[in-house]
């Protein structure tokens, strides 16, 4: 939803690093929210760690049955599960044979936030995908469709060492666009924009002050 008015608006923490990126719009429904999350970013990453406690990291095989270099793990209702027999939400964890740990309402009400900011006003996540990038790690060019409702937007946060993500376009063989994506920003993709391929550049060795080498990735879904 284009409102030029939002369009001079400054998100995030008032006396932050980001202060000075203003929001932007990549396309249509494709919404950069800088520092959107950087307050924030202690609590998301003290619950990420318990997380993990309960769900650990794994590295996932693609259809090809290759491992994915990024690390992952879930919470909500469902969780994002990629096993050589295809891509699915889960309510179990493979790997614990449990229920996924809850969503944080930290996790939720930022979501939610940032979606109102968006201009998608009604988003309630139930789900959210949590990628752990170490030096080398990459994701390669995707689209999501595993989630029930292409109308729902994804909302994601970066946090930690910043990455190139790679911003394509409808079909694979569009030339993906690279955008730096730092801590604490906050990208909301619908309408338009959800089904672009999207991807993230191999992450480079760095130092965070809150998260030394590792990049962490959260992406909000609705996916029932
Ligand atoms: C555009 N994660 O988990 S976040 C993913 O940084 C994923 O870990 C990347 O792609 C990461 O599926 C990129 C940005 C993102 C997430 C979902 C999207 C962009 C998207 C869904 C549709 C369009
Ligand atoms: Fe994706």
């Amino acid at each position: 939803m284009t409102r030029p008015e939002a369009q001079l608006t400054l998100f995030g923490a008032a006396e932050g690093v980001t202060a000075h990126r203003a929001r932007s719009e990549l396309e249509p429904g494709a919404s950069v929210l800088p520092g959107f999350a950087t307050d924030e970013a202690p609590a998301l990453l003290a619950a990420i760690e318990a997380i993990a406690q309960a769900a650990p990291w794994r590295h996932m095989s693609t259809g090809g049955g290759r491992r994915m270099s990024v690390g992952m793990t879930n919470c909500g209702e469902v969780g994002w599960v990629s096993d050589g027999n295809g891509y699915r939400y889960d309510a179990i964890d493979p790997a614990t044979n449990r229920h996924w740990p809850a969503l944080p309402s930290v996790f939720s009400d930022l979501a939610a936030r940032a979606a109102d900011a968006a201009g998608f006003q009604t988003f309630g996540s139930d789900a959210c995908l949590i990628n752990r990038y170490v030096p080398g790690a990459r994701l390669s060019l995707h689209q999501d469709r595993n989630e029930r409702d292409f109308n729902e937007p994804i909302v994601s946060v970066s946090l930690g060492v910043p990455a190139t993500f790679l911003w394509g376009g409808r079909t694979r063989a569009d030339r993906p666009r690279k955008v730096r994506l730092e801590h604490g920003d906050v990208v909301v993709w619908g309408a338009a924009a959800r089904m672009n391929f999207h991807g993230v550049d191999t992450l480079r060795a760095d130092a965070h002050a809150l998260t030394g080498n590792v990049r962490f990735n959260l992406t909000l879904r609705r996916a029932r």
